[in-house]
């Protein structure tokens, strides 16, 4: 959708409305009139493609406000909207000075092109900061925001991705996140033809929020405000790197975020405790894991049901 925002630049449509006009238009007031209508297309295009917030689900909404502000987006956009009604004013003004100055169209011409150059110079940053904005959003990942989803928490090395593979039988799809270098990674579970997505989010949910910085937090709460369940993962053995202290204290953090939540012992094959322990080496208690994640979309479904009934 993002993709089709064309991403012009100042040069470009200053090149391509003068051509354009330089080729088919037959004399001076045709050219006026086609640059003008050239770069008003051309403008109108980029104002157009961009979609509007309402319509974006709101955990892209979310990304593209921390991002870079729909505010400054909204800004920008009206910006070239003034251009594009100041070269229309620019021309009616110059169609009406050359017809009354036949000896001066030549000269009429060329002050109606700077006039037109002048407006766009105006927007140029405009221009840059809505190209800057559409390659971020044509990167942004697409969290089905009707699905039911799992997001998967703790330390580095518990075996998160491990276990987005063991759940979804499958290589996660690998999307960027641009608050992190690592993208996110999301995964499908089917349970009777409905969709239950797994979200793995390296960088994210894998440290004390407390060493965050604003825009983290912020990246953070987008994705939080999709879960409708998070799955904390445990390492007793300690091979992670990380002590079960330090993943207590990690875990005590997302416990604070009130959403549902299932804690596990991975890497039980290495070291039991008193959580639920699995293995995504042996297999152990997954399929156990997977049930009691379908319990929880079960009693969402239901809950989901009750509301639209009552
Ligand atoms: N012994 C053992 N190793 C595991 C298990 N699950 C994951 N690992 C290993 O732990 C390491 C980190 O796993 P990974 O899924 O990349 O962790 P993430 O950083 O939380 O995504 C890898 O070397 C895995 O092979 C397990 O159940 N048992
Ligand atoms: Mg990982």
């Amino acid at each position: 959708m993002f993709k089709e925002i064309p991403p012009f630049t100042k040069q470009e449509i200053v090149d391509v409305a003068f051509k354009k006009a330089s080729r088919k238009g037959k004399n001076d007031l045709e050219k006026v009139t086609m640059a003008a209508d050239t770069i008003a297309s051309m403008l109108e295009k980029i104002i157009k493609r961009y979609p509007s917030f309402q319509h974006l689900d709101t955990f892209q909404r979310e990304l593209i406000d921390i991002l870079v502000g729909e505010d400054a987006v909204r800004h920008n956009l009206g910006a070239l909207q003034w251009a594009l009604n100041t070269i229309q004013k620019i021309k009616r003004e110059y169609l009406s000075k050359m017809r009354k100055n036949r000896d001066l169209r030549l000269q009429l011409l060329q002050q109606c092109y700077a006039r037109y150059v002048s407006v766009l110079d105006q927007v140029e940053e405009n221009l840059i900061f809505l190209i800057e904005v559409r390659s971020k959003l044509v990167s942004l990942p697409s969290v089905n925001p009707d699905s039911f989803t799992v997001v998967l928490a703790g330390l580095p090395n518990v075996g998160k991705t491990s276990l987005l593979k063991e759940l979804t039988g499958s290589e996660p799809e690998i999307q960027a996140y641009p608050f992190t270098t690592q993208g996110i990674n999301i995964g499908h579970m089917e349970y009777h033809h409905t969709d239950i997505q797994v979200v793995d989010t390296p960088g994210l949910l894998d440290r004390p929020l407390s060493r965050r910085n604003w825009i983290e937090r912020q990246a953070i709460s987008a994705l939080t405000n999709v879960a409708d369940l998070i799955v904390y993962i445990f390492d007793v053995s300690e091979t992670c790197g990380y002590s079960v202290n330090q993943q207590e204290r990690l875990l005590e953090e997302i416990r604070g975020m009130g959403i549902p939540l299932i804690v596990v012992n991975n890497k039980c094959d290495l070291g039991e405790s008193t959580y639920s322990n699995i293995s995504t080496e042996t297999h152990k208690g997954v399929d156990e894991l997977r049930e009691e994640i379908e319990q929880h979309f079960l009693a969402h479904a239901k809950k989901i049901r009750t509301t639209l009934t009552e």
